[in-house]
């Protein structure tokens, strides 16, 4: 019999990588999308463009996180095997800006999905998308699956709720739910206003002769990032596992932003201090601090590890812009 997953979020970065990995494992995948007024579905371009797999293998459903009633009767005629729960307002800077958007989507949509399944007759296997902002500034370093829970902004916050209600219905429902802990991972699909794809994109853009100067926040802030190519097969590998648990995905090495700045301008062969400048607008009211996760739990029970290195990600992205920009020309 073929597996279905559903995923929700499946138009994001890592929507898109988890579809392409679980169509390679003969998945068939479905997704849900919302209504936009323009259609900006780039990242499955290639799928939709491929009539083998559109509509033959991957199917899209109309459903918001904010519609339990569509959801539901979705889940019910898809029946899948495995639920990916990937969508949210994903940006933590904005979260200060739209909290109650924010907790709308990422903290009720998360409970409204978990109720949804405890009705099913046979539930499917639930990931949660879940980040290393539920820890904002942890006592140690790295965390664990067992760090106290210690939000810094209203993202973490609603992502806090998320997981312990993850855990909740897995510990008194019975569910077959995951919290994946997902510390920072990055790609050329990465969304525009993300730190990495900035930096990467502006890189570029100014070796291009488009782009004159590259405005930037906090550029001592540090993070550990990877490759999201490497975080998806670690969902997969989570739902694959004989029980549920909770796994922290990381690298477990802690970059600031400014050695993205120079990677990234290094890629081009450009001198960064010509052209970044700090901006107010970009700092944050709030920042994490020392945000590295030990992922030794995915590594020995899911035989999970990280295949990319901070170089590579970068330079791939760098390199992935410069390509876009000279191929417009
Ligand atoms: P993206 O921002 O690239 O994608 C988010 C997805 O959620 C998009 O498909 C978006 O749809 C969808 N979405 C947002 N709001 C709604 C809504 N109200 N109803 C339905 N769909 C909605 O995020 P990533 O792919 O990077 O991340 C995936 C998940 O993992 C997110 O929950 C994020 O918070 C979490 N995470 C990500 C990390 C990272 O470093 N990337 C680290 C830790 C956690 P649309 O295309 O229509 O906007
Ligand atoms: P983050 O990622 O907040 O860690 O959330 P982001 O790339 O937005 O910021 C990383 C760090 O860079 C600093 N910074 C800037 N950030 C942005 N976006 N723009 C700037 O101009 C800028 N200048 C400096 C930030 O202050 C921050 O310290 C990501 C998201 O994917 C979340 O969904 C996920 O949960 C976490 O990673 C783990």
């Amino acid at each position: 019999m073929t597996r279905k997953a559903f995923i929700t979020g499946i138009t994001g970065q890592d929507g898109s990588y988890l579809t392409e990995l679980l169509l390679e494992q003969g998945y068939e995948v479905h997704g849900s999308v919302r209504r936009t007024s323009t259609l900006e579905r780039s990242r499955l371009a290639h799928l939709y463009a491929d009539e083998s797999i559109y509509k033959q293998t991957l199917f899209l459903h109309y459903a918001d996180l904010d519609d339990p009633t569509t959801l539901r009767r979705v889940l019910n005629q898809v029946r899948p095997d495995e639920l990916y729960h990937l969508a949210g307002q994903s940006h933590v800077g904005l979260s200060f800006e739209i909290p109650e958007t924010t907790c709308e989507f990422t903290a009720m949509g998360t409970l409204r999905l978990l109720e949804i399944l405890r009705d099913l007759p046979e539930p499917p296997r639930f990931f949660h998308a879940t980040s290393s902002e539920i820890f904002g500034r942890p006592a140690q370093s790295p965390q664990s699956e067992e760090t106290p829970i210690a939000p810094v902004n209203p993202y973490g916050c609603a992502k806090a709720f998320a997981t312990q209600m993850v855990r909740v219905y897995r510990e008194s429902h019975g569910l077959f739910a995951v919290n994946g802990i997902l510390y920072n991972h990055e790609s050329p699909r990465r969304g525009e206003n993300f730190v990495t794809r900035k930096i990467c994109h502006a890189a570029a853009a100014i070796k291009a002769g488009v782009q004159q100067e590259l405005m930037l926040g906090d550029t001592s802030a540090q993070r550990d990032w990877g490759h999201a190519r490497d975080y998806v097969r670690g969902m997969w590998m989570a739902l694959r596992h004989e029980s549920p648990d909770d796994y922290v995905f990381a690298t477990g090495i802690l970059h600031r932003v400014q050695d993205v700045i120079e990677v990234a301008f290094a890629a081009v062969e450009l001198n960064w201090g010509d052209y970044v400048r700090f901006d107010q607008r970009f700092m944050r009211p709030a920042e994490p601090l020392h945000l590295v996760g030990d992922a030794s739990k995915a590594r020995t029970q899911l035989g999970w590890a990280p295949q990319t290195s901070f170089q590579d990600l970068i330079q791939e992205m760098t390199r992935g812009e410069l390509e876009q920009l000279t191929h417009l020309d």
